[in-house]
């Protein structure tokens, strides 16, 4: 642990331990601390600073309303030759994830594909970190979150659908793997929140106001305004898509059946998660790593310069070289609770 100033800098191990143990205190029962400290770590670590050590306080706040089980008791079924199924009984989509991706793995590599389908559960952080390892074990994985409504449709009156976040993740040759991760709207609703904290403006086009007028304030967005899908109808149709892979496919609640209100303190959505897991080597396409390597050496001989998750690892390489920044605040809550 290194102090400067207001700020200390802690390992990521330091970090994650930390984490781990508020939560514990607050009633997750380990395998889930465990899973959710890592990814929100990880967000912290690689600059996703809307999905890190920021969203802890919701994730206390939500437990201590009743809204989500810390403790729940989720059952994993094996459920056909390509599917795992899991009940997340209202807990976090991360610990449902942690005790399913290994048969998801070894289905995955038995099948050629293996659907991972997470039924009643809270995801209130990144997607990157729930793809990326399915890639580093040699897989293309994909990944669907829905959430309560957030973003209003081209024309429409008010949100019905969240911010569904899709992830994609392939593996290379060497080094780590091309991931993507983005939200279906303009911005993430944890980058509003950011800005309404700091006193920045939205980018125009990105929210609107309870009554769908366009605003830049992002207090008018969190007080019952809304955010825009990206590219307009292009966003709309990726967030209905996330919400019929995840809600439809899982049972779990659409977005606009949230009954968070009822549980003041509440912010995270009770809802579902679905992944596919793709083995290259039995999609019958050959060399799949060779073509890969093929198509970036395309796209860098055009003068592409940044891949997604290239500005990620870079933040993560200075991290495991200077350490996590963590600020005075953030370092009491973490100590006292
Ligand atoms: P961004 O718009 O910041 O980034 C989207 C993706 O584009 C990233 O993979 C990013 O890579 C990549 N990228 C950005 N700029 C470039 C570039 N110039 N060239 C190539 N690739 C680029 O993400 P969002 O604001 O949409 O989402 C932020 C986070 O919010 C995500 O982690 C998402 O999962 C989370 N979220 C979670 C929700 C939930 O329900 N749990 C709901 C909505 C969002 P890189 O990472 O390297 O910057
Ligand atoms: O940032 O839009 C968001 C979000 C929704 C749920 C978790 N994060």
């Amino acid at each position: 642990m290194t102090q400067v100033d207001s700020t200390t800098r802690l390992t990521e191990a330091e970090l994650t331990r930390l984490v781990a143990g508020l939560l514990g205190a607050h009633g997750v029962e380990p395998l889930t601390a465990d899973a959710l400290a890592r990814v929100i770590v990880a967000a912290e670590r690689d600059g996703t600073l809307s999905h890190g050590l920021a969203r802890l306080p919701g994730y206390l706040s939500s437990l201590q309303s009743g809204w989500v089980d810390g403790a729940a008791r989720m059952t994993v079924t094996d459920k056909a030759a390509a599917v795992v199924h899991v009940d997340a009984a209202n807990g976090f989509a991360q610990g449902a994830l942690a005790r399913a991706s290994e048969l998801a793995i070894a289905k995955a590599r038995a099948a050629g594909l293996c659907l991972v389908s997470i039924h009643d559960s809270h995801h209130f952080g990144s997607l990157w970190p729930d793809v990326e390892p399915f890639a580093e074990r040699g897989l293309v994985c994909m990944a669907f979150v829905n959430s309560r409504s957030r973003i209003v449709a081209p024309g429409a009156r008010r949100p019905v659908l969240g911010t569904n976040p899709v992830a994609f993740a392939f593996p290379r040759k060497d080094g780590a793997p091309v991931v993507w991760d983005l939200a279906s709207s303009v911005m993430a609703h944890g980058d509003v929140i950011l800005a309404a904290k700091n006193g920045h403006p939205l980018p125009a086009g990105a929210g609107v106001d309870r009554e769908a007028r366009p605003t830049q304030d992002p207090k008018r967005v969190l007080d019952g305004g809304a955010l825009v899908p990206f590219a307009g109808h292009k966003g709309f149709a990726i967030a209905l898509m996330a919400e019929v892979m995840v809600a439809g496919l899982t049972g779990s609640r659409f977005g606009f059946e949230d009954e968070s209100g009822k549980y003041p303190g509440a912010v995270t959505s009770n809802a579902g998660q679905t992944l596919v897991l793709i083995d290259p080597n039995r999609s019958g396409g050959g060399d799949f790593i060779g073509r890969v390597e093929l198509l970036i050496g395309a796209l860098r001989e055009a003068g592409t310069e940044r891949l997604p998750a290239d500005r990620r690892y870079r933040n993560r390489a200075v991290a495991a070289a200077e350490g996590i920044a963590v600020d005075r605040a953030m370092l009491d809550l973490l100590k006292t609770g």
